[in-house]
């Protein structure tokens, strides 16, 4: 059972379909991890796949997919704009844990001004509002985070696998799309100014997740700490070191 194989296909399809993807280079080491957890009948494979494209105006998509059983199954997708737009993020981090599962999605912003919330919040409220509704909100999650999300962030823990299945796949489907029209009617940016600021934000935000990825206690369980960190600097959160190359 491959809980989120489907939004993963659904993306690939559509991302080819509405943009010209080529492929992202995906470090060696990265493509397929394997490792096999618990002894006899605990024995379970843990199998990691990254993904990884990019397009004119995007500088990286990328998915991360962790297929373990019935009770580890994660995506996390995050699209990171090329640094002449002021896109924001695309980001879902779908996961299921023997605990249950935790959804996020959300369109991350780089600025919290008006004209930036109309620009990219304003235009998806009917899509946050349709799901919000069936969606019980997911409580806490920490306050330095906080930042990072829109007015649209879609943060919940479903009880059932079946609204991740339906109601859940469908707000990703609504969300891409969403962000895909955003992608299709973005300018370029031209203004010194704003260019530095949107550099800025991004290093920020890119920092932010590469310090304090909630994946790191579980990739460094399954593959060991030398493997995750290059895999969160290397692939993940790559930012930092593609600049400096
Ligand atoms: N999270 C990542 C990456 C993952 C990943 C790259 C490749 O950023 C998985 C894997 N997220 C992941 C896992 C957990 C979480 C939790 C395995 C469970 C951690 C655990 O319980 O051991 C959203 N993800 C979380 C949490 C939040 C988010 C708030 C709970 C963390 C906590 O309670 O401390 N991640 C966070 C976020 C986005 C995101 C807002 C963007 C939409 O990708």
């Amino acid at each position: 059972m491959s809980l989120y194989q489907p939004f993963l296909d659904y993306a690939i399809t559509l991302l080819q379909e509405r943009l010209e993807l080529r492929e992202y280079p995906i470090p060696e080491d990265f493509e397929q991890k394997k490792t096999i957890t618990g002894k006899g009948k605990k024995e379970q494979e843990v199998v990691t796949t990254s993904y990884g494209f990019a397009s004119p105006k995007l500088r990286q998509i990328r998915a991360a997919h962790v297929e373990g059983g019935n009770s580890l199954q994660v995506l996390n997708f995050v699209i990171f704009p090329e640094l002449n737009y002021d896109l924001p993020f695309f980001g879902a981090d779908l996961v299921t844990l023997p605990g249950g599962h935790l959804i996020a999605l959300d369109m991350q912003p780089l600025f919290h001004d008006r004209d930036y919330q109309h620009k990219y919040s304003q235009p998806i409220l009917p899509i946050f509002e349709k799901y919000q509704k069936d969606l019980e909100w997911g409580g806490d999650f920490p306050e330095e985070a906080k930042p990072f999300f829109s007015p649209c962030f879609l943060w919940t823990r479903p009880q059932k696998t079946e609204v991740v299945e339906t109601i859940v796949f469908s707000a990703f489907k609504d969300y891409l799309n969403a962000y895909l029209d955003f992608v299709d009617k973005v300018e370029e940016i031209i203004d010194r100014n704003r260019l530095t600021e949107v550099l800025n934000s991004q290093k920020k935000y890119l920092t932010y997740r590469a310090e304090k990825d909630p994946a790191r206690g579980m990739f460094t369980r399954l593959y060991g700490a030398e493997w995750t960190e290059e895999y969160i600097h290397g692939f993940l959160f790559d930012l930092e070191r593609k600049l400096a190359s």
